[in-house]
């Protein structure tokens, strides 16, 4: 695939999008000349209490605060919920699909409402008041959105943990941000498979003492342990308060969510986001990536545990009036055309998906997709992790049928939105390509050194103003927000990916350069798996990195040196598996494990993971200078036994 082939924008598409060609370009210039003026213009999208006079107050050196629109006050729910009522009342807001094809409900604004004060005046009966953090550990049920929105009602800072966390996983995470209420369900349901939440609960409060409340939701009706005093099931307390409770009014810059997001060093990092910028973000990238219209059926199929899940499941999508489907189920199930079969019955326009559901679907052929029709979609999108040109060209020929623009969308869980998408009645896309900046992000590409580098050109992908979505802090510790961002290239934002420019100025993200992997989408530090690994009372040391892997985009390759007198056995390297799936939660799992009897190291002690990277990627022909490292001999050992010989 060559930089060549480029996908210009149908002309039926452009001549109804909200934003072409020439709009694109004047109201990026705009945006980037003067912010003030453009996001002052902007922020009007969604409804304030107080309005904001003041716009941007940001700096990402010496003193690093971000803060926007920040003497406004506004309530995030009453946005998403209640300046709909007037005109949508009826209009379903949520598309509920259920694991099971037989399973589905429609969720209008006005049910939506009733449902959120009804739960937001649970949490208030609780003791939650505005500030405290809500851990909610829930399967895919609209009973999640309305916990999320329900905390924003009244002011509480949510903490959503992805449903395939361990339980010690989710322990650090209520543990991190003190939160003294959980919501779950009894069971989720994925694929036919239940998962165990409540009980995960109950095995992760075990070291939470400050947790007095869970409530939950009555999903499957599996049977499962009960703490009287503690426990409440969410349908009898929901039935027990008043179906009214009043937005509280919010400042711009308080904290909405909080979400947990692996880094390159030590444990998962809170996630800081407040509530204006976040907002007005969320919803314009919404309305203008996806080129949503009033009417339109959207669905993203990401998980709400997930920032995707966040701002495209959730905020964007009902801030903006929409109808957002939530699908509890994965793509395979009951067969390989399930996304296509729910794309037919509820008519689906716009549908966002990652790149790994796309390759897994592509190794099904075109059979299971033809089956169905998809006459309704018009707009396609992919998140997570670099999309190959094959799986572009895929998605766009056999499941969009040469129809329907694709926007790549780049961003992160810290940047709140998308931050490089085509606009897709603007910009002619390049399969592999994120293409262009959205209006207000200034991209930079720089060197190790931090030099800035122009035209077409590969290096660091940095960012090098702030833009409304962005994260304010990591929750508890402003420090380490100010060192991982900011101190790698002072005075920039550091996204942690490679990245190239071409000669059209379109960005090809290469992936991460740090020591974080991208498996399927989802984000793990080596540390983490590292630290699981030693956690093991056989192992001694412990080193992962990733490798490509033709469905996951990456794997996991874990090398490990056990304890002395313990045998490299084919049992302990699947319990070493079940160890860390148990530590973690499945998607971290090894893919594979070395045992290794040494690893490479420099004479000051420090891993060399640049040699172990190419081993794992059965590229030991091309390891590069070993000269430095105390033993050079442990290099020969670790290829003569490397697990992959793809
Ligand atoms: C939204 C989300 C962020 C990391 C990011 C990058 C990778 C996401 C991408 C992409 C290439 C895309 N990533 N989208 N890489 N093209 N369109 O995924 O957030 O879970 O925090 O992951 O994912 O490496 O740095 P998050």
């Amino acid at each position: 695939m060559t930089d060549t082939s480029i996908f210009p924008v149908p002309e039926a598409f452009a001549s109804d999008a909200w934003v072409d060609a020439a709009s694109y370009q004047r109201l990026y210039d705009q945006s980037i000349s003067d912010p003030e003026a453009f996001w002052g213009e902007q922020g009007k999208r969604i409804d304030w209490i107080r309005p904001y006079t003041q716009v941007k107050d940001c700096s990402f050196s010496g003193d690093v605060h971000i803060r926007w629109f920040h003497d406004g006050t506004l309530n995030v729910s009453a946005n998403c919920i209640d300046r709909h009522l007037a005109t949508r009342a009826d209009q379903t807001a949520i598309i509920w699909e259920g694991d099971s094809p037989a399973e589905q409900r429609h969720i209008s604004y006005a049910e939506l409402h009733a449902s959120v004060c009804r739960l937001a005046n649970v949490l208030k009966k609780h003791g939650v008041q505005k500030g405290d953090r809500v851990t909610i550990y829930m399967p895919m049920i609209p009973e999640t959105a309305f916990a999320m929105l329900a905390c924003a009602r009244i002011g509480a800072i949510h903490s959503v943990v992805f449903g395939g966390f361990s339980p010690d996983s989710l322990k650090d995470r209520i543990q991190d941000c003190d939160s003294r209420i959980v919501l779950t369900a009894d069971e989720g349901l994925r694929g036919g498979r239940k998962v165990p939440l409540k009980a995960n609960v109950d095995q992760a409060l075990k070291s939470c003492p400050n947790v007095g409340t869970v409530v939950v939701v009555r999903r499957t009706g599996g049977q499962v342990a009960w703490e009287d005093g503690r426990d409440f099931w969410y349908h009898e307390e929901m039935s027990a308060v008043s179906p009214d409770c009043p937005p509280e009014e919010i400042g711009a810059e308080d904290p909405l969510f909080i979400l947990y997001t692996s880094g390159s060093t030590g444990k998962p990092k809170g996630v800081l986001h407040t509530s204006g910028g976040y907002l007005v973000y969320a919803s314009m990238t919404h309305q203008y990536v996806f080129d949503y219209h009033d009417g339109d059926v959207y669905w993203c199929t990401a998980d709400v545990g997930w920032v995707t899940g966040h701002s495209y499941i959730v905020y964007g999508p009902l801030a903006n009036g929409a109808t957002t489907l939530m699908f509890e189920g994965i793509p395979n199930y009951p067969d390989s055309s399930r996304f296509w079969q729910v794309v037919d019955k509820h008519q689906v326009n716009i549908f966002y998906t990652a790149p790994t559901a796309i390759r897994a679907l592509m190794r099904e052929g075109e059979g299971p997709v033809k089956r169905t029709s998809r006459t309704s979609l018009r707009l396609l999108g992919s998140v997570g992790e670099p999309i190959n040109p094959e799986a572009w060209l895929w998605y766009h020929n056999v499941v969009g049928e040469g129809r329907c623009p694709i926007v790549d969308t780049w961003w992160q869980t810290e940047t709140g939105g998308i931050l490089i998408s085509p606009l897709p009645g603007a910009i002619p896309t390049k399969p592999g390509s994120a293409t262009l900046p959205f209006f207000g992000v200034r991209p930079v590409v720089v060197d190790n050194e931090g030099h800035h580098l122009e035209g077409a050109t590969e290096g660091n992908l940095c960012i090098a103003d702030s833009w409304p979505g962005q994260m304010r802090t990591v929750f508890g510790d402003h420090e380490r927000f100010v060192q991982t961002y900011f101190s790698t290239f002072p005075g920039k934002y550091f996204t942690g990916d490679g990245c190239r420019r071409d000669d059209d100025g379109y960005y090809w993200i290469t992936g991460r350069v740090d020591d974080v992997i991208n498996v399927s989408g989802h984000r793990m530090g080596t540390a983490e798996i590292e630290s699981a690994l030693v956690a093991h009372p056989k192992v001694a040391e412990a080193a992962v990195v990733g490798y490509p892997h033709d469905l996951k985009g990456q794997g996991i390759y874990a090398y490990v040196t056990l304890v002395d007198g313990e045998e490299p056995t084919e049992p302990l390297r699947k319990e070493l598996v079940q160890w860390v799936r148990k530590e973690i939660g499945p998607i971290a799992s090894p893919d594979l494990i070395q045992f290794a009897p040494g690893l490479p190291k420099t004479r000051s002690g420090k891993i060399m993971r640049r040699i172990l990277r190419k081993i794992a990627a059965n590229e030991h022909e091309a390891l590069g200078d070993t000269s430095t490292l105390a033993d050079p001999t442990v290099v020969t050992e670790l290829v003569e036994n490397r697990q992959n010989r793809a």
